[in-house]
């Protein structure tokens, strides 16, 4: 624990005569002034090397690794400087009826001092890294809506302990109409003592992302930072984030998040070398970059990381570029999806999304939300993902549809809402396509747009499906001719451009139609080259099964048979399993 000890240790870095920043000793090769950061996107790199275009006159700072306490700290005390925390036998009873207040150990935090001493997990090298003297000040957003007292007030302690004052213009504590008591009695008298905080009451529940945006809204400094509200930031946490955005306003840092255990409260500090990615149907997860990697670049501890999504809940943003973007869309409720949308927008509309190593916020992972969902959780989030693909994904959304999110097509039971706006914002902001994301930010994504496509070859036939005049029949398997290229896509689509195999149009004679992405008589199961062509229609589950003739073979849909050779359907390429 070096943390108590570490109160106002600022220094001033020699100056040279001209003003000229003298390199401090030890700071790694990330730091070489002499290398200018490229502007542009190096060749899909994931860490980002060299420094600055900042002006050489510039003066500069030892990072400020404030850790102010109002009293001394007790290092009896339970939980102090982040050591894990255990709830004697005889109070078992309690700390399980507690538990489900906020889906972690309510009864053990509230034992646990407010402004307790975390340890610092910073890579060494942080220390000692410098930033300007004249960074832009920050207003700091938790939004909450029930959150657990002990928790919520060490989140703000902690803002205010580790935080150079001149930089923090305001907390701004926004209410998501919680309806917990202690947080509509008590809160405000609390804050009371703190001239920094300000808490605004939402008068209807409004979801973090219309939360956040409603303390966007008040937030006076040049710099929005977001937190949840169970969160400890670290010692120096602060200054390298708006360093980032002081350097270029595009850039969005967010802090690399330990972890507050949930069983036991301890702090504890998490690998390095993560990056926020997501995998289909936009999920969020972490990356670990590997060994190979982090070698091959000669990458430090403290390299910024580029990510193609941030995990949602902690980041700083300059306000004006935050307003740029259109904030985020209004229209997503509650929770969730937020942090792919403003990832997405973010990256195809000129900025960068960065992890900052050297800044360090602990967060509570908890298994369930502790509050009230309004409406259906699963139904909520998915509505949001919907929104988010529809807006950004262009011809992706098909994967995002494809993996288990087919039923969101029908507009009849889901309504997302209007899109107008974002996809005129979009036009607006010239953002780029997600193919170009997909190319440059993220390449490493297996994002196939079908998932088989070529020729399908009837194995008892030992012929190919061909198009002509818009009817369906069998001819010599021939690559070259484009009438016997077939997709089939994410939507389970049999398709050739514009038209699909339908299994329902003609009573069971298989025909084609336009393709239309909620009509299900369009929908067949294809599992690997060695299945059949199954049609989604009810119960029966037919097979896709020619009908060999001396005239013209009949193609339509029969009772599935295990060993039938003229019901198995092959195509030329497969893209995934
Ligand atoms: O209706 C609501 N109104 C709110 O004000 C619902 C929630 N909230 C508040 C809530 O009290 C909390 O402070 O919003 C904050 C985030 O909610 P959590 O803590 O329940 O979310 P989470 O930590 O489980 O989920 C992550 O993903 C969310 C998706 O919408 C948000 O982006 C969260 O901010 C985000 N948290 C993090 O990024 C921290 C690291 C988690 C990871 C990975
Ligand atoms: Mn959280």
């Amino acid at each position: 624990p070096r943390a108590a000890k570490e109160q106002l240790d600022v220094q001033e870095l020699p100056l040279k005569e001209d003003n000229q920043i003298e390199e401090p000793p030890n700071r790694g090769p990330h730091n070489t002034s002499s290398v200018k950061e490229e502007k542009q996107l190096q060749n899909n790199s994931i860490i980002v090397k060299g420094r600055d275009t900042h002006p050489v006159k510039a003066s500069v700072h030892q990072v400020l690794s404030l850790d102010v306490t109002a009293a001394p700290r007790d290092p009896n005390a339970i939980g102090q400087f982040g050591q894990p925390a255990t709830v004697p036998s005889e109070d078992s009873l309690k700390m399980k009826q507690r538990w489900n207040e906020g889906h972690f150990n309510v009864y053990l935090s509230e034992q646990i001092p407010l402004d307790r001493a975390i340890p610092d997990t910073r890579p060494e090298i942080c220390a000692r890294d410098v930033v300007h003297d004249d960074l832009p000040s920050t207003s700091v957003i938790l939004c909450f809506v029930d959150e657990v007292w002990s928790t919520l007030l060490r989140s703000v302690h902690s803002v205010l302990n580790r935080s150079p004052p001149h930089l923090l213009k305001e907390i701004i504590l926004v209410d998501d109409f919680s309806k917990k008591k202690y947080l509509k009695e008590n809160l405000d008298h609390y804050m009371a003592n703190f001239s920094k905080v300000r808490v605004i009451h939402l008068k209807e529940r409004q979801g973090l992302i219309r939360a956040r945006m409603a303390g966007a809204a008040v937030a006076t400094g040049e710099v929005l930072t977001f937190l949840d509200s169970h969160v400890e930031c670290n010692v120096g946490w602060l200054e390298p984030l708006l360093e980032r955005i002081y350097l270029d306003r595009s850039k969005v840092a967010c802090p690399v998040i330990d972890v507050i255990s949930d069983q036991d409260m301890s702090y504890k500090m998490v690998d390095n070398f993560q990056r926020g990615i997501f995998t289909w149907p936009l999920t969020f997860g972490w990356n670990a970059l590997s060994d190979e990697y982090v070698k091959k670049n000669n990458m430090t501890a403290a390299d910024p990381i580029r990510c193609p999504v941030m995990a949602g809940g902690l980041f700083s943003i300059d306000k004006k570029y935050f307003y740029q973007l259109g904030a985020y869309d209004p229209g997503l409720e509650v929770w969730g999806g937020e942090n792919m949308e403003i990832s997405f927008k973010v990256w195809m509309c000129g900025g960068q999304i960065e992890i900052i190593p050297c800044s360090r916020v602990g967060h509570i992972f908890r298994g369930q939300n502790p509050y009230q969902f309004p409406k259906d959780r699963r139904k909520t989030v998915e509505r949001n993902l919907a929104r988010v693909a529809e807006v950004w994904l262009d011809e992706y959304k098909e994967l995002f549809y494809g993996h288990g999110y087919r039923h969101l097509l029908d507009k009849s039971s889901n309504d997302i809402g209007d899109l107008t706006q974002q996809i005129q914002l979009r036009a607006k902001l010239k953002c780029k396509s997600f193919k170009w994301y997909l190319d440059n930010v993220y390449p490493e994504l297996e994002a196939p747009l079908v998932k088989a496509a070529g020729l399908v070859f009837n194995r008892g036939l030992r012929t190919c499906l061909s198009v002509h005049t818009g009817v369906l029949f069998f001819e010599t398997c021939d690559l070259s001719k484009q009438s016997q290229h077939f997709n089939y896509t994410w939507l389970k689509q049999l398709r050739q451009k514009d038209l699909c195999v339908d299994h329902e149009a003609n009573e069971g004679r298989l025909t084609l139609q336009p393709c239309s992405v909620e009509r299900t008589a369009l929908r067949w199961l294809h599992k690997s080259s060695k299945s059949k062509l199954v049609g989604h229609n009810g119960a029966k589950q037919p097979c896709m099964e020619v009908v060999k003739s001396s005239k013209v073979h009949i193609l339509h849909l029969a009772t599935c048979h295990a060993d039938s050779l003229f019901q198995q359907w092959e195509f030329t390429n497969y893209y995934t399993e």
